[in-house]
């Protein structure tokens, strides 16, 4: 552990390396469980050839005691990991979605917002029975068939491992105990590190262990930061994986040069980068360029404006129209959904004018495209080895 003087202050901290935090805070007690279902969710997907992605979703919370009453959260409510993980799963690839307890999950998440109740799609038969019966409302059911389907076909087919964290610490063990589970898929491994992850926690030996009393003034929290584990899940945990974490921030001018920052430091693939309230409708995917002419054309944006020698930058931005569909749509909930309208398209099953376009089909389609050639270039190391 290091000790070092914040810039803003002239307190004084420590510092966590990731080894001094996994040798000091105490792992969570399904972590076993957690990494055997993993490896066994792996095994199966090797074996069947199928390429498996890991997601984290949803923000970590930084408890104040240990039998918590309070903790820190912050915004994230988990729409960009549960809906990037149906995409992966239409793609073909088999999931482990690593989230926040209660956070959006794939497939339910379209019904577990209040502006489109699952219960609004309900109703029960007319006609008296026994047991009652309960059936969807007619024009329910086209939203709801394919969103059905696509879960069943995921449930039959094995292909979504959901595995829940609440705080920080957790997710930092899961994470490495992922990553070593996935080990074995080599360059079929990605990992889609979409959680919002807290940057300072309080470490276990400063947690209070009961309920904090007041009465005594204002209360003073210090915390540490939490380490920077990309560094050793790229050099370490997970050599051959595609990586691709997210940057958020809320002054657009720092996405670019921070996002650059993080792939100078941690060496992994991809930064995709977005700001708080544009999130839904833009992002920008940061990359180094170590062939840029591998490198596939993204969609609707001045692709590459700022890029330098070393790096390219490539927005994805929604169409105002998509935009204005996508507003009517969660301003009005279900009742202005188009109801006549059902286009299946290809391997995405609710792709059409009767669903709003979502970033991410748009995220996960760029991101097969260069997994695709991570392989390839995988294979020609191989090839040119021999
Ligand atoms: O979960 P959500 O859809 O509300 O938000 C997604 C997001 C903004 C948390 C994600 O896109 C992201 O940027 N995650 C990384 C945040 C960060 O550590 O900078």
């Amino acid at each position: 552990m290091s000790t070092t003087n914040a810039e803003s202050s002239s307190s004084t901290h420590t510092s966590f390396s990731a080894e001094d935090f996994f040798a000091t805070q105490p792992a969570p007690p399904q972590l076993g469980e957690f990494g055997r279902k993993a490896q066994e969710f792996v095994a199966k997907h090797v074996q069947d050839g199928r390429r498996v992605v890991l997601v984290t979703s949803g923000g970590t919370t930084v408890p104040l005691e240990k039998n918590v009453v309070r903790f820190l959260d912050n915004f994230s409510a988990g729409t960009r990991g549960a809906t990037s993980a149906e995409y992966f799963l239409a793609q073909g690839y088999a999931v482990i979605f690593m989230h926040r307890q209660h956070s959006l999950q794939p497939y339910t998440r379209h019904y577990s917002h209040t502006t489109n109740p699952f219960l609004d799609l309900l109703q029960e038969d007319p006609q008296p029975s026994s047991p009652a019966r309960i059936s969807v409302e007619e024009d329910q059911s086209f939203h709801l068939l394919p969103v059905l389907r696509a879960y069943h076909s995921a449930r039959s087919k094995g292909t979504l491992l959901q595995l829940p964290f609440t705080t920080v610490t957790e997710y930092l063990f899961m994470l490495r105990e992922m990553a070593i589970a996935m080990k074995p898929l080599g360059r079929q491994g990605m990992y889609y590190l979409a959680a919002a992850v807290s940057d300072f926690f309080i470490p276990s030996t400063r947690t209070s262990e009961h309920k904090i009393q007041s009465g005594k003034g204002s209360l003073l929290i210090e915390m540490d930061q939490v380490p920077k584990v990309l560094k050793p899940m790229v050099e370490r945990w997970a050599p051959e994986g595609f990586v691709v974490s997210f940057k958020l921030e809320t002054d657009e001018k720092l996405l670019i040069p921070k996002a650059r920052q993080a792939l100078q430091r941690y060496g992994h693939q991809c930064v995709i980068g977005n700001e708080l309230n544009h999130r839904k409708f833009e992002v920008v995917f940061v990359e180094r360029k170590f062939s840029k002419s591998d490198l596939a054309p993204v969609p609707n944006g001045p692709a590459n404006d700022s890029s330098t020698d070393e790096f390219t930058e490539a927005w994805i931005r929604l169409s105002e129209e998509d935009k204005k569909m996508n507003k009517s749509r969660t301003l009005a909930g279900s009742a202005r959904r188009p109801s006549h309208v059902f286009e299946p398209h290809g391997s995405r099953p609710w792709r059409g004018k009767f669903f709003e376009k979502e970033i991410e089909e748009d995220i996960v389609e760029q991101l097969l495209k260069r997994h695709d050639q991570w392989i390839a270039g995988g294979e020609a190391h191989k090839s040119n080895d021999r």
